[in-house]
Parts: C-alpha cells; sequence; structure tokens
C-alpha cells in the first residue's frame, strides 16, 4: 500500500501518525489476539536439577514415557539447565562476570541437557534442533517427525535484563514464552515434586506445608517464599495471550506426564492472564 503526492512517496500504515506508547491509538491495530502458530503442539520442560541431574533413575522412565507419548502427542520438549549452570554461576559471579556473560553460558547447559534426552530418544526420529531451526523451521522438523527436544534457556544472551546477578530469564520462562507464542495447546512443566506447596516440601520443615493443587498467577506473585520455578515465569504468565494455564507435575512418578497431557488434574494448574475468546 503506498501513495504518491508530489513524487514524494508515502507508506501508509495505520501506525504512521502516532506514538507506538499510546495505548488507546494502537488498540485497534494491536489488541487482537495473534494467530495461533501450532495449536496442535504441547510443549514439555523437563527439569534440569530435579531431572536431567539425577541421570539413569530418573531420565529413563521419562524417556519410556516420552516414547510412548509420540502416537498421542506432538511434541517440542525443552530442558532445563540444571546443576552444572549453578556452578557456572558461582565461578563466574566469584569473579565479577556481568549477567549478560552468565546467561548465554548458563543457557549452553540447558542445552547440553537436551542433546543428551535426544540421543535416548533418537531410535524414536527425535532430535535436537538448535534456538534459529525451533525459531524458523519447527513446522517442518515436526511434520517430519513426533517430537524435538531443544533448549529450554531463552536466548537473551547479553541482552539478558542487568536487574539481577544471575540471569531473571531461565528455563521455565524461556518454555512458558516460546509455548505462548506458538499459540501451543499447552505446557507441562516437569519436576521432582507434586506440584507448588505454601513452602519448599524438601527443605527443613518443609513436610508440613500445604499443597497447592491450582492457584492463579496474581495470588503466586503474592507468594513471598521459594517456588519450583523462575519467579519471571509469573510475570509472563500474566501478559499470555493464548495458555490459559500450565501444569507442574512430579516426573519421578510414572505416568503423572502422560495423564497431564491427556488434559487430567495430576499437579498444581496455574492459571495465566489469558482468557479464552
Ligand atoms: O550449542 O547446547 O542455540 O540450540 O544461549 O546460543 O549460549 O547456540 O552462544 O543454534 O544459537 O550451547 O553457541 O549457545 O545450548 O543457545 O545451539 O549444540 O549461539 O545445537 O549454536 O541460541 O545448542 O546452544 O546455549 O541452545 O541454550 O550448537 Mo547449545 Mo543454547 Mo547447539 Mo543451542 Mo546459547 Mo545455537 Mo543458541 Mo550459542
Ligand atoms: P532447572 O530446570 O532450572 O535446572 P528445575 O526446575 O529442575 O531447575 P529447581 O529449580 O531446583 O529445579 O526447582 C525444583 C525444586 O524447587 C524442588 O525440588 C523443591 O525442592 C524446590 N522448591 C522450592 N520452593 C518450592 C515450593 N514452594 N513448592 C515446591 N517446590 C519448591
Amino acid at each position: 500500500m503506498s501513495e504518491h503526492t508530489n513524487s514524494i512517496k508515502h507508506v501508509a500504515s495505520p501506525l504512521a501518525r502516532q506514538t507506538l506508547l499510546d495505548g488507546t491509538l494502537t488498540r485497534p491495530v494491536a489488541g487482537r489476539r495473534p494467530v495461533r502458530i501450532l495449536p496442535w503442539l504441547q510443549v514439555v520442560k523437563i527439569g534440569g536439577r530435579s531431572i536431567m541431574d539425577r541421570g539413569a533413575d530418573a531420565i529413563l522412565p521419562i524417556v519410556d514415557e516420552l516414547r510412548k507419548l509420540l502416537p498421542e502427542h506432538r511434541l517440542l520438549i525443552l530442558t532445563g539447565a540444571g546443576i552444572r549452570a549453578r556452578h557456572l554461576y558461582g565461578v563466574g559471579l566469584d569473579l565479577g562476570l556481568p549477567v549478560g556473560s552468565l546467561a548465554p553460558l548458563a543457557a549452553s547447559e540447558a542445552g547440553q541437557n537436551g542433546h543428551i534426552l535426544a540421543s535416548l530418544l533418537a531410535p524414536e526420529g527425535v532430535s535436537y534442533v538448535e534456538h534459529p531451526t525451533v525459531a524458523n523451521q519447527l513446522a517442518i522438523h515436526l511434520t517430519a517427525a513426533r517430537a524435538v527436544v531443544g533448549s529450554a534457556f531463552p536466548p537473551y544472551h547479553h541482552h539478558e535484563f542487568p536487574s539481577s546477578r544471575i540471569p531473571t530469564h531461565r528455563a521455565d520462562t524461556g518454555a512458558f514464552l516460546l509455548a505462548d507464542a506458538l499459540g501451543a495447546a499447552g505446557l507441562t512443566i516437569v519436576e521432582d515434586v507434586d506440584g507448588v506447596y505454601a513452602a519448599d516440601p524438601n527443605a527443613p520443615g518443609g513436610e508440613k506445608a500445604q499443597f497447592f493443587r491450582e492457584m492463579g498467577a496474581a495470588e503466586l506473585a503474592n507468594h513471598k517464599g521459594t517456588l519450583p520455578f523462575d519467579r519471571a515465569l509469573i510475570e509472563v504468565m500474566a501478559t499470555a495471550r493464548h495458555l490459559e494455564h500450565v501444569q507442574i507435575v512430579n516426573g519421578l512418578v510414572p505416568g503423572r506426564l502422560t495423564a497431564a497431557l491427556r488434559g487430567e488434574h495430576v499437579g498444581t494448574i496455574i492459571h495465566t492472564g489469558a482468557r479464552s475468546a
């Protein structure tokens, strides 16, 4: 769309003559819900510390469960970073490295866990796909295979917000941002606990902590204690465009992931800010 007036080329745009900061002006153009790019996709985030770091005892049963889920679901399996990233934070912070240097180094550990998981699922046609492939060629890879594995860490790299010395946007946030941007059918976060409790159930005295079966992201924002995922996940859930909830499940209990993907309530369901159209 272009018009020629007095030989000056004008590009017609409903946003041409106004500040992008004025919501009342941008809303008629930008207020619509984005399209769902991969509406049939189920995204599964596998914990780095909670599952991958435990080795064969935890990984092999999950691999078995994922293998059996392939005929039923098309999966984007994303892995967290785990203990190697924590070691990296320790060494890096001791050396005074900025968060923008730590973020890509920690991200690479999430990728390594993804490579490990993909190798175990390779006989089923599952491969690790790189971040640029996730961004640009996910559909063709998921047409060729029932599932692919990627890194859950978002590639903020040197653009990571310097609001804290440890990267704010880690694997849980990355998995959510991706699942919501793709308009996926669901996101399941696999941990080593049944879901969210009032306090860390593994900390001293934690065995008495109350279990939350269901809660809202807004309610979680007021939770003062520790959580089994990045705090930034709460912020991105508040502005979700598609995902109406996520479920946190215990990957150490066989069958929980399968049940969650079938829509059963077997962990903690957290409702996001997204509303069905
Ligand atoms: O290296 O395991 O992708 O999918 O955030 O960047 O730090 O890179 O800096 O396509 O682009 O280590 O090399 O590494 O984990 O992130 O990847 O093997 O440029 O397939 O080269 O956005 O994998 O890696 O760490 O995910 O999370 O070459 Mo890795 Mo990660 Mo591979 Mo990826 Mo980062 Mo790429 Mo990237 Mo970097
Ligand atoms: P990553 O993928 O980033 O490597 P992860 O998701 O595998 O990490 P953690 O970040 O360690 O694992 O989160 C899981 C742990 O969080 C649980 O083992 C539990 O001890 C702890 N935790 C802390 N607070 C809570 C809480 N309120 N409810 C449940 N678990 C909690």
